[in-house]
């Protein structure tokens, strides 16, 4: 979509830019929160400063495609992280942790029946991503989850995740927001943290 040159001076002025996209819809967020709690409102104003796909990054031979989020409702405690990891080297990798500053914790977990209900888990031992394989996080299926959210995520925004793999080690991957509905899978995933009130309210199945 975007051209290399473009991708790579996004990259070159990368900093400058988060902050000052981060500072704009900050901004937003508390003039929109002030006036009214429909998400009409925010997605309208927000498909402004829609971001564009950001280009792969490649570490030892992986491969990190397409991480996106999704906008969360006002007091939601949780947000998914999807993403595409290819391994193209010959060692297994274990996607293992991760931190961002926009949640005070980042767990890998996976949906699993229990007792005939989907529920999430989290993967204590990380998400392994053997050599030659795709695995793919996405809702309904793996994901990375953003837990005790410190703002809300709007659509168009962006946000960098420090990954941590076996590895490949340290990897920053920039996020895009995509719209609250958004569900690449055709399905989105329903929330069960026990104290995520916010989020069951509002996730649809
Ligand atoms: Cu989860």
């Amino acid at each position: 979509m975007t051209a290399n040159t473009n991708a790579f001076t996004r990259f070159a002025a990368r900093t400058s830019f988060i902050a000052a996209l981060a500072l704009t819809t900050v901004a937003f967020a508390s003039m929109a929160h002030a006036e009214c709690e429909c998400s009409k409102d925010q997605e309208a104003a927000t498909q402004m400063t829609q971001a564009t796909p950001v280009a792969d990054i490649v570490v030892d031979g992986l491969t990190i495609s397409q991480p996106w989020s999704r906008a969360t409702a006002k007091g939601a405690r949780v947000a998914g992280g999807y993403l595409v990891l290819t391994n193209k080297s010959d060692k297994d990798d274990v996607l293992l942790s991760g931190s961002t500053d926009i949640s005070e914790k980042f767990e890998v977990h996976e949906m699993a029946v229990t007792d005939g209900v989907m529920r999430m888990r989290k993967l204590a031992d990380g998400l392994p991503i053997k050599a030659g394989e795709t695995v793919e996080l996405k809702p309904g299926s793996y994901h990375a989850m953003f837990i005790d959210m410190k703002r809300p995520l709007l659509e168009g925004d962006t946000f960098t995740v420090d990954m941590v793999f076996k590895n490949a080690g340290k990897v920053p991957v920039k996020f895009t927001v995509r719209g609250i509905g958004a569900r690449d899978a055709g399905h989105a995933e329903k929330h069960t943290h026990k104290n995520d009130k916010a989020e069951k309210a509002t996730h649809v199945n």
